[in-house]
């Protein structure tokens, strides 16, 4: 009976691809190594592998390289136990190599940093020998993952040294996966934490997902929802948590959890949770030393508090520095860090969303520990398709500020569409803020270059969940792959990431890359453009946020997309100039003065800063109305384009992998469709004109499109 299935899944021809090509390996999938040169090379260096020592890391790097040489080669490496024993491949630290080691190397590879190495040719008596050497064990396994990826890229040469550390100090995922395993914003199956089975069950996904992050450099997680539960702090929680430290410690992955403010009441049956008492404080130091006992290298705690009505120290009249300090003195005496979101805005303050995070926080400079570091998101309002940067990079001198980028695709298409995040985070990152200094930017206040702060950090909300390849989409693999590479280095380029995933994902096919590279950096603004374009905002379906709502209204004001676009008879776009909001007034003044003028105001940001007239003459010559229309319009042409690039692939792709995209493609399609249609006919009762003549007549009936409601969408929270 099974052989007659697999005959017949043979027949229809998936067997072979689906099962080598379901996504799992991630870009971790060590194939082939078809060039005789590379592949001799490759053979010689894994027949004689030496450790300078013993660590945990190295049984890491161990079971490594045995993946990479049975998936290279068809063989099993050779470790060896003696240095003398025809040894190849050194790997070890510097400390342990520095018996062997000329002075040069010695001072070359120290001056990286504790996560540094380096990798390259060594002579010793006469004798050449490949050496990976990192200033600590896990910096030897993120040599490891180098060296295989410049295999799997075939960049691989032996005579080229590299050295390679990272920029930043903490590159983290952060997780919103409830207890429950229901994921807050998951496109991908469900939380892949299997609560209810730790600590007895240990699933083997938990391995390969610390692999896929120390391949990136990624080094903490935060392993649940900001939108906290106390529960996770209860010690027999805390032994779960426990077992995924204890996997992903060797990896060098710190486990971080979310703090509940009001864990106090909760957990402790106090009657108050106000940072300035002493049964709180003390409820604070008890818990924290609990799970240090557990996770002596526990990293610490996330904390989303007085946003969205979390609980927070604002209940007891203290601001959030008092808050965080609070969680910050029970953390420091073990190394601990409290992560502190700056996502707040409360619907009591009848200003701008965009301006509240300054609000709160520039009057709070200097006031947080040491240990605190602010979160910060890419925007001010909330990861839409396209945001400025955030008005609070380089607003404070004395404040450690992280970034928050959002990986899973909450407002950019979810997991149905292909919308490659590297190209959106590097213009954040290469956004000027002359501040501190006038050629600052994003990416040097994050990793310290430009604020000179002490702790750095870049986290990135997870899209990764319990299907088969992870992120729903393939493509979802290439974001968080991005996240990581930007993390360690936030000066990457977007295309040079993406080249290095094709590679990895899909091998060195002639013109696979070219047509692969060119879908995907052209997708982010495909999508701004066929969803909110040229500053346009908040303009998706209420709640599940899944497809066009730019009618959404009722409730609470800043929920809705009216306030955000403001259309009347008159025009379009918010103006936050001195004249509205004032929220412009939050950059520097060489920002800020240019931008109030929309003449001056980069008009993929017009409508975010700006109300102005249908009429209005942009750029191009044609009318602000006419330019919305044939931005709407080209985002559909380009999603239609997207597909074709990806059809003629048919035969370079494995049938699997090719039908999967090519599905997704096509709702992507529809989606950009029914976004354009939906948006312009709504838009168009205000403009009350015409529609350009080069355009698709957008399609349908208004009020259909306004009546869809999409109760089972993915990734709302379970209690809405
Ligand atoms: O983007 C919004 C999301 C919420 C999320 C919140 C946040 C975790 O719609 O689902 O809650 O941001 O970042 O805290």
């Amino acid at each position: 009976m099974k052989n007659l299935f697999l005959i017949y899944l043979c027949f229809l021809g998936m067997i072979g691809p689906s099962l080598a090509h379901d996504g799992y390996k991630l870009w971790l999938d060590y194939q082939p190594i078809e060039h005789p040169e590379l592949n001799q090379t490759v053979s010689e260096l894994f027949s004689g592998i030496f450790f300078f020592g013993k660590n945990p890391s190295y049984q890491m790097i161990q079971n490594e390289l045995e993946l990479a040489s049975q998936g290279f080669l068809n063989s099993a490496p050779t470790f060896r136990a003696e240095r003398f024993e025809s040894t190849k491949l050194w790997i070890g630290t510097r400390e342990e190599l520095s018996q062997f080691l000329g002075l040069e190397h010695q001072t070359k590879i120290k001056s990286l940093g504790a996560e540094g190495y380096w990798r390259g040719t060594i002579i010793h008596e006469g004798k050449n020998y490949y050496a990976l050497i990192g200033n600590s064990a896990v910096a030897t396994l993120y040599a490891t993952f180098d060296l295989l990826k410049s295999i799997q890229s075939n960049t691989f040469d032996k005579n080229t040294e590299k050295t390679d550390f990272p920029k930043v100090k903490l590159r983290m995922l952060n997780h919103w996966d409830n207890l429950d395993r229901t994921v807050e914003r998951g496109y991908a199956g469900f939380s892949i934490w299997d609560w209810h089975r730790l600590p007895g069950y240990v699933d083997p996904r938990y391995v390969d997902y610390a692999r896929a992050n120390a391949s990136l450099g990624i080094n903490a997680v935060s392993l649940t929802n900001v939108n906290a539960n106390a529960w996770i702090l209860r010690e027999d929680f805390v032994e779960k948590v426990k077992v995924l430290a204890d996997i992903f410690r060797p990896y060098g992955i710190q486990v971080f959890l979310t703090a509940r403010f009001s864990a106090p009441i909760e957990m402790g049956k106090l009657e108050t949770a106000d940072p300035l008492d002493q049964e709180v404080q003390k409820f604070w130091k008890d818990r924290v030393a609990m799970i240090y006992k557990a996770i002596p290298d526990f990293g610490g705690f996330l904390v989303k508090a007085n946003s969205e009505g979390q609980p927070g120290p604002h209940e007891y009249n203290r601001d959030h520095a008092t808050g965080a300090n609070l969680l910050a003195d029970a953390l420091s005496p073990h190394g601990g860090i409290v992560i502190w979101r700056a996502f707040v805005y409360s619907h009591e303050i009848d200003e701008d969303r965009h301006k509240q995070a300054n609000l709160e926080f520039e009057p709070l400079d200097g006031k947080f520990r040491d240990n605190v570091i602010l979160q910060v998101k890419n925007g001010a309002i909330d990861f839409q398709p396209r945001e400025p940067f955030h008005p609070l990079f380089g607003a404070v001198e004395n404040t450690n500020l992280g970034m928050e980028f959002q990986i899973t695709q909450e407002y950019l298409g979810q997991a149905t569409q292909l919308v490659y995040l590297g190209t959106m985070w590097e213009e954040i990152l290469q956004s000027k803020t002359y501040r501190p200094t006038d050629s600052s930017t994003v990416a040097g206040i994050i990793d310290g270059s430009d604020s000179k702060q002490n702790h750095t950090l870049m986290a990135g909300v997870s899209n990764i969940g319990t299907d088969r390849n992870w992120t729903g989409h393939l493509f979802g693999q290439a974001n968080w792959f991005a996240f990581g590479q930007l993390a360690w280095d936030p000066d990457r380029s977007a295309a040079q990431i993406s080249e290095e995933w094709i590679k990895l994902t899909f091998g060195q096919k002639e013109g696979l890359l070219t047509q692969i590279q060119e879908l995907m950096m052209g997708s982010h603004e495909a999508a701004v453009n066929y969803m909110t374009p040229l500053g346009l905002h908040h303009l998706m379906g209420r709640s599940h946020h899944y497809g066009p709502g730019p009618w959404v209204e009722g409730g609470r004001a800043d929920w809705t997309s009216l306030y955000y676009h403001r259309a009347d008879s008159l025009g379009i776009g918010f103006d936050r100039t001195a004249s509205g909001s004032g929220a412009l007034n939050q950059y520097a003044s060489q920002i800020s003065r240019v931008w109030s003028d929309p003449k001056q105001t980069p008009e993929k940001f017009l409508l975010w800063f700006h109300h102005l007239a249908w009429d209005y003459e942009m750029k191009s010559g044609n009318t602000l109305w006419e330019e919305i229309c044939l931005h709407y319009d080209k985002g559909v042409k380009t999603a239609r384009h997207m597909r074709d690039l990806w059809r003629a692939l048919e035969n370079q792709v494995d049938a699997a992998r090719f039908s999967h995209v090519d599905q997704l493609l096509g709702i992507q399609i529809e989606e950009a469709e029914w976004w354009r249609n939906s948006s312009l006919l709504y838009f168009q009762t205000f403009a009350n004109r015409p529609f350009p003549e080069s355009i698709e007549k957008p399609e349908g009936e208004l009020e259909f499109f306004k009546q869809q409601r999409f109760p089972f969408a993915p990734g709302i929270r379970p209690n809405w």
